[in-house]
């Protein structure tokens, strides 16, 4: 045996030699198989050639190596340390060559054959991924090496194995030519990062083969053939289906929708193995300029998902795969871009078994050579068309028979050239029952669908109406949205402004948010690092922490959200209030009807429940609405602001939900709100004791000299002024190429995160305690003119704020109210909106009861700590022992550090609670929109600089109730 001692292979921008063509995957067979996952021996050396490769040979003692555990990324598992970059190459750009600085993982792992391996027959070993370049050997012969990081590979090995004592040695490269290929917006993490295993491969055993099973919903019928490369009979005992493989057979079936995921079970035998199927029929086409499943178009309410998990980075376990797929389904989403790569193939198995469209994407990123206008982009570049060829076999292959895939995407931000073409034509000629998308290909040529990201509200409406004009093959495609709503800390904004969009203009079949998950990774200090926090010499910071969900896969409120503006079913009044009676139920599902689904009422006065019931609504058909009558009036119903709640409910147990899990809900005002009256009845006095500077007026205590108030009833309030500043949000800062968007810095500049407050006036009047003021930054000549006026009837304090810009505002402002210290709060109760945060353009999903939470419960934790927790539509709130009503209703905020502390912050950790509870009553908030790297908030959601005027009633609770409220979970 000889070792190669040459690197060559790793520069190479060939995908490889020595694996076998690429297969469909399947999970089990009667096959045996081995799993080689575990603990292997590990060595790290600097460089791709420090080490010679005997440690591949029989015998080699590698008792001092470290351990890793495989699947896994040897950087998350303490050697060397991970780098995040969007879209720059951590290398300098000379494709193919890679850095002399190459990180290489040695892995060793030696195994016996279980006793009941059998003898005969040949043997597969595969690997799932490997990043970004692996060579292999077992027992001392080198099999070949590969690229494609999230692809898989397999060897034939059977003529290699013994019964005992097997060596697998595989060398494993972070960098190689393939890494120009996977520059991806994520962490770099190199390693066996999917399963080994050893397959045993019968003679006459299955290889490749395509199930095609098709749905005519004229005839209701399915067609099946299966073609195998090993002849064999296909058995699908539901259908009585026994025929041989490559021959068509039609039955009556149920379709399989993303909605109506019914599977068939099925079994290929040829004469040496027996597959399992898993059958869906279904058929995709492209028909009056619509992608349409079964003969319906279909409307995407998707996510992009990369695989993270905060431990493990992209080395993921089935359980953490189905958490995703049952946050999705429980979320509304139907639809799942694998951004951007194939995932591991076991999440596609979950797709086809609980229900979602899948856009199959493959591992193909360049993103880097933007940086010098795409020259020598890989896909431009016929040197490189192998690979990329064999990178859309290995995805179209291995993943063909998942009927959740609807649509093949070439890759993500790979520029334009002749490779992506030549992928395209290859995936149509193989594949003539999907589509194939790719968003960088503006005019179509090579794709089925009209893709892009970003796009602004106006945009997507010029789309939708079909005047963006553009080349004629584009024009007659239907548009999807591949990444929008960029969820990055904070946000998205404006989500219900595109859900309507995408229901009033057909051609628009929806979208998918960016992204599914933050790629915040577990840190024993920072809590969830991101970007920079391993000293990284280039990175891009916490841009990787941009999706809805935490990385502990807690949902953020931007998931909340979504899952509100996405509900199928849309429960709505169709007058102006539930006044009239009635609610509007529309079924916004593409094929289910309502017959899964339960409704119930509820009557509330001022946000308590005073009785609720069942809904009879008819199971009604996709598109169908009805008008339904809702009972009277619950008798003795107390006055007061009123609401009916209606929800639509799994009316059972479904697979990915119990029964009673809210899939949809609205709220229909019946009556209005009184607003708080205060009768000025009651003069400012003295203090008594002379010389102690005080104003009394009713509860409140004031300083005489500044005006601001220093105990109401009692509880000291400290700092009350007007407050302008919010601890910018990602969206705010906006991305670095979104120049006239980042309205932190615009913020900034004009320093409002610094605003002086000059004492103009303290006024004591005949029922009136009247501060004016003037609030500006330093170095401008802009201001508001501030005027506090405070009034009492003795037991209640109101004051109104009124406020006037001076001076030439161009720019929104980022809230508006007023801020103040309480010694000590905890226990927070409201009656608005909740339970968790809304701004304007995102408050969807909050719903108008009475809430309780504590201070720390209402910090939404952002991985990047930024304004956060805003409940909106509050009509009251009491906390610290204080009861404040808002006239008109507010955003509350309290947190236990100063929005000067929560800027400044880094991460979680850095926000250390101070004895004071700083509270936060805005009149309004700047929208939050989606600039971290789409569009701003859309005009009607700015805050601008404009005169405004708002009170808030100031009282005492004698202390904060501890009785549970009825509304809380409901
Ligand atoms: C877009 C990328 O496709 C995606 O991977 C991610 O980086 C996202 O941006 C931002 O988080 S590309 C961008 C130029 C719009």
């Amino acid at each position: 045996m000889s070792f190669r001692t040459t690197t060559a292979y790793v520069e190479d921008v060939s995908p490889g030699s020595g694996a076998l063509p690429p297969r469909a995957w399947y999970a089990s067979s009667d096959a045996k198989s081995l799993s080689l996952n575990g603990s292997w021996r590990f060595r790290l050396s600097a460089t791709a050639d420090a080490e010679d490769d005997s440690f591949a040979a029989e015998g080699y003692d590698a008792g001092d190596w470290a351990e890793v555990t495989v699947p896994g990324h040897w950087v998350l598992q303490g050697h060397g340390s991970p780098v995040y970059t969007n879209h720059l190459y951590p290398f300098p750009v000379d494709p193919p060559r890679v850095p002399t600085e190459n990180p290489t993982g040695d892995h060793l792992r030696v195994f016996d054959l279980p006793a009941d391996w059998p003898a005969d027959g040949g043997a597969g070993l595969r690997f799932d991924g490997v990043e970004s370049c692996a060579r292999i050997w077992l027992n001392g012969t080198e099999l070949g090496e590969f690229k494609g990081s999230r692809l898989p590979h397999e060897f034939a090995v059977g003529h290699l194995l013994k019964p005992a004592g097997n060596v697998l040695a595989v060398r494993v490269h972070q960098w190689s030519a393939g890494s120009y290929l996977e520059d991806q917006d994520q962490w770099w993490l190199p390693g066996i990062f999917r399963d080994v295993t050893l397959l045993h491969r019968p003679a006459d055993s299955v290889r490749d083969f395509f199930v095609h099973a098709s749905y005519d919903h004229v005839s209701g019928t399915g067609t099946l053939r299966v073609d195998s490369e090993v002849p064999g009979r296909v058995t699908v005992p539901d259908l009585g289906v026994d025929v041989a493989t490559g021959e068509p057979v039609t039955v009556p079936v149920e379709p399989w929708t993303a909605e109506t995921p019914r599977l068939y079970d099925g079994v290929l035998a040829t004469g040496g193995e027996r597959v399992p199927l898993r059958i869906g029929f279904r058929t995709v086409a492209l028909s009056d300029g619509l992608i349409k499943v079964n003969g319906r178009p279909v409307l995407f309410r998707g996510v992009n998902r990369h695989e993270w998990h905060p431990e493990r980075g992209r080395a993921l376990d089935l359980a953490t795969m189905r958490e995703d797929v049952l946050l999705m389904k429980r979320h509304n989403i139907n639809a799942v871009r694998t951004s951007h790569y194939p995932p591991h193939p076991a999440f596609l198995d979950l797709c086809d078994e609980y229900g979602l469209w899948v856009i199959d994407e493959c591992d193909l990123e360049t993103h880097g050579f933007t940086e010098q206008g795409w020259r020598d982009n890989p896909v431009d570049d016929d040197r490189w068309t192998p690979a990329l060829l064999d990178r859309a076999a290995r995805m179209v292959e291995r993943d063909k028979n998942h009927p959740s895939v609807v649509i093949w995407s070439l890759g993500n931000e790979a520029g334009t050239g002749r490779g992506l073409t030549a992928m395209a034509e290859w995936i149509h000629g193989r594949d003539t029952s999907r589509l194939v998308h790719y968003e960088g290909d503006a005019g179509c040529r090579d794709t089925d669908v009209y893709s892009r990201m970003y796009a602004d509200h106006a945009e997507v409406e010029r789309i939708g109406r079909g005047l963006d004009g553009g080349p004629r093959r584009r024009r007659e495609l239907p548009f999807i949205l591949c990444e929008y709503a960029h969820a990055m800390g904070n946000g998205p904004g404006g989500l219900a402004d595109y859900q309507r969009l995408f229901e009033v203009h057909d051609r628009l079949q929806g979208g998918f948010v960016w992204e599914w998950i933050d790629h915040g990774i577990a840190h024993p200090e920072l809590g969830f690092a991101y970007g920079g926090d391993f000293g990284e010499e280039l990175h891009d910071g916490n841009f990787v922490c941009d999706g809805l969900l935490f990385p502990d896969r807690q949902p953020s409120p931007g998931l909340v959200e979504y899952q509100k503006v996405i509900e199928p079913v849309a429960i709505t009044a169709d007058g102006t209030d539930g006044a009239a009676g009635t609610v509007r139920i529309t079924n916004g599902y593409d094929f289910a009807d309502l017959s899964a689904l339960a409704f119930s009422w509820s009557y509330e006065v001022e946000g308590e429940t005073v009785d609720r019931g069942t809904l009879s609504v008819p199971a009604l058909a996709p598109g169908e609405s009805a008008e339904v009558k809702l009972p009277a009036v619950p008798a003795g119903a107390p006055a007061g602001e009123a609401h009916w709640t209606v929800r639509a409910v799994l009316a059972s147990d479904t697979p990915w939900a119990p029964k009673d899990h809210v899939v949809a809900w609205g709220q229909l005002p019946v009556s209005a709100r009184r607003v708080p009256y205060v009768a000025a009845t009651t003069r400012p006095a003295p203090g008594d004791g002379d010389g102690d500077g005080e104003i009394t007026l009713g509860p409140g205590v004031f300083d005489a000299r500044t005006g601001a108030p220093r105990t109401i009833g009692g509880v000291p309030v400290t700092g009350l002024r007007l407050d302008v500043w919010r601890a910018t949000t990602d969206n705010d800062d906006g991305a670095a190429w979104q120049s006239d968007l980042r309205y932190g810095l615009l913020w900034r500049t004009l320093g409002l995160h610094r605003m002086r407050h000059r004492l103009d006036a303290v006024e004591v009047g005949e029922d009136a305690l009247t501060v004016r003021t003037r609030v500006a930054p330093a170095a401008r000549e802009l201001g508001l003119s501030t005027v506090y006026r405070w009034t009492s009837d003795g037991d209640r304090l109101r004051l109104t704020v009124s406020t006037a810009p001076d001076g030439d505002w161009t720019v929104p402002l980022p809230r508006l109210g007023i801020r103040f210290g309480l010694a000590a709060a905890d226990a927070v109760r409201w009656y608005g909106g909740g339970p968790g945060e809304a701004y304007p353009d995102t408050r969807s999903a909050s719903r108008i009861a009475r809430w309780q939470s504590t201070v720390d419960g209402m910090q939404t934790p952002y991985v990047r700590p930024q304004e956060n927790g805003a409940r909106a539509d509050v009509r009251w709130a009491e906390l610290g022992g204080l009861r404040i009503e808002g006239d008109p209703a507010f955003f509350l905020t309290a947190r236990r550090w100063t929005t000067e502390h929560l800027d400044a912050a880094a991460h979680r950790t850095d926000l250390v609670p101070g004895d004071t509870v700083w509270v936060n009553l805005d009149h309004a908030q700047h929208g939050i929109g989606s600039q971290s790297c789409g569009p701003a908030p859309l005009p009607r959601y700015h805050l601008r600089a404009e005169p405004a005027e708002f009170s808030f009633v100031f009282s005492t609770t004698k202390s904060v109730s501890s009785t549970p409220l009825q509304n809380l979970s409901s």
